[in-house]
């Protein structure tokens, strides 16, 4: 079976280090993007759909998936105009629809997308990641932000760190600190300011986790059965971390919850991103349980590894060193696709991409050109890995 996965890119647009001549060179065929600049909330039309589509297909590539249409935080909390931000959203489908764009990523995560606390932490060969530190964390609640029930979700021990750890930063760290934990959007150059920040949280202040799942079941009551009319696959992203921050609600998040959620609109249109990187910073979450479960919703792959530290604390690491075994899921990956060809599925060719990388090398001058995560070659390597350990794989599986 010759049914290779497609491989893709994301980009974030001209702005951010790579234009779309280069994403061919590095063995992508697809593309993974959004409207940038279109607020969160409004529709995306289709004319500007249609621009950004010919753009990327004049450059040889196809235009894969929709990383992400963002749901606006009025549906994520279920406020009163949140009728009208789904009205908008489904008519986004609509428009992305009839331009042929039908795979469609997005996440619930209160507030925040991905959260780290250093976007530059030092790897042993040099090259750098993203790390995610508890301590930190915690300083920044505890300190910077000062949110008044921080202290109940923290340990003695946490605390004590998080007062050491933050009484060694200078002026200058603590801003840094905040800036890394308070950047908005991928692909946007937004950070949230501390006052912002904490007008948005207190909407949260009635919505637990409970009151979360039953505001995205809703969101999927509305959406889903639209999006299966027109043929979008839609493709929750886990959460980033997958456990709460800030004491904010966190729903996609493991086996059981995420069981739960989809369950309740029982679609093939009501699918998952399947996102190891994510998934793995839960030691609990096992990951190849986790895809058996769901592989035949899986509409969309992110790859990345990580290496777990101390409880909830880790970092990126290479794609193929860490506390993840991506050849187990590659394996898995590959026999769903097996399945889907004997079934005469249309979806075999199911659409993957390096989630992050390092930065390394001739990167690292260039680095504030890039999103975090998202600098050109420690991608590309990631993807050539992925493309070697499936090729392997392939092989073995089907010879
Ligand atoms: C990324 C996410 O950190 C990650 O795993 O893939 O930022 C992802 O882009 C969004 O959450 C998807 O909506
Ligand atoms: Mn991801």
């Amino acid at each position: 079976m010759m049914e290779y996965l497609e491989k893709t890119f994301r980009w974030f647009g001209p702005d951010f280090g790579i234009t779309l001549n280069d994403v061919k060179q590095t063995g992508a065929t697809g593309v993974v993007t959004a409207l940038y600049n279109v607020p969160i909330g409004e529709v995306w039309s289709r004319e500007e759909i249609k621009r950004l589509k010919k753009k990327i297909e004049s450059s040889g590539l196809k235009w894969s998936v929709v990383e992400s249409v963002n749901v606006h935080e009025s549906i994520k909390t279920s406020s009163a105009n949140s009728k009208e931000y789904i009205i908008n959203y489904i008519e986004t489908l609509h428009n992305l629809s009839e331009n042929g764009i039908k795979t469609v990523c997005y996440n619930f995560m209160p507030i925040l997308d991905w959260t780290r606390t250093d976007l530059f932490f030092p790897l042993k060969n040099g090259s750098y990641s993203l790390r995610y530190f508890k301590s930190a964390i915690a300083a920044f609640d505890l300190f910077l932000l000062n949110r008044k029930d921080a202290i109940n979700n923290y340990n003695s021990n946490t605390i004590d760190e998080a007062k050491t750890l933050f009484d060694n930063l200078s002026e200058e760290e603590k801003g840094t600190l905040k800036d890394t934990i308070m950047a908005g959007v991928p692909g946007t150059r937004d950070v949230f300011s501390i006052e912002e920040f904490k007008s948005r949280h207190a909407e949260y202040i009635s919505i637990d986790d409970i009151q979360l799942k039953k505001n995205l079941v809703n969101f999927h009551k509305k959406v889903i059965p639209e999006a299966e009319s027109i043929g979008v696959k839609m493709c929750i992203h886990p959460d980033d971390p997958p456990f709460s921050i800030f004491g904010l609600p966190r729903v996609i998040n493991n086996i059981s919850n995420i069981e739960n959620i989809l369950r309740k609109v029982p679609s093939y249109y009501n699918g998952l991103t399947f996102c190891s990187g994510s998934l793995a910073a839960n030691p609990k979450n096992n990951l190849a349980k986790i895809f058996r479960l769901f592989s035949e919703r899986v509409h969309f792959i992110h790859l990345r590894n990580i290496q777990l530290e101390e409880d909830k604390s880790f970092f990126e690491t290479d794609h193929l060193n860490g506390s993840i075994n991506l050849a187990e899921i590659m394996e898995l990956i590959i026999q769903e696709q097996l399945r889907r060809y004997s079934e005469g599925s249309r979806d075999v060719n199911i659409p993957i991409r390096s989630d992050h990388g390092p930065l390394m090398l001739g990167d690292i001058k260039l680095k504030e050109k890039f999103y975090p995560g998202y600098s050109t070659i420690g991608r590309m390597k990631g993807l050539a890995q992925l493309t070697g350990l499936e090729l392997g794989l392939r092989h073995k599986i089907c010879s």
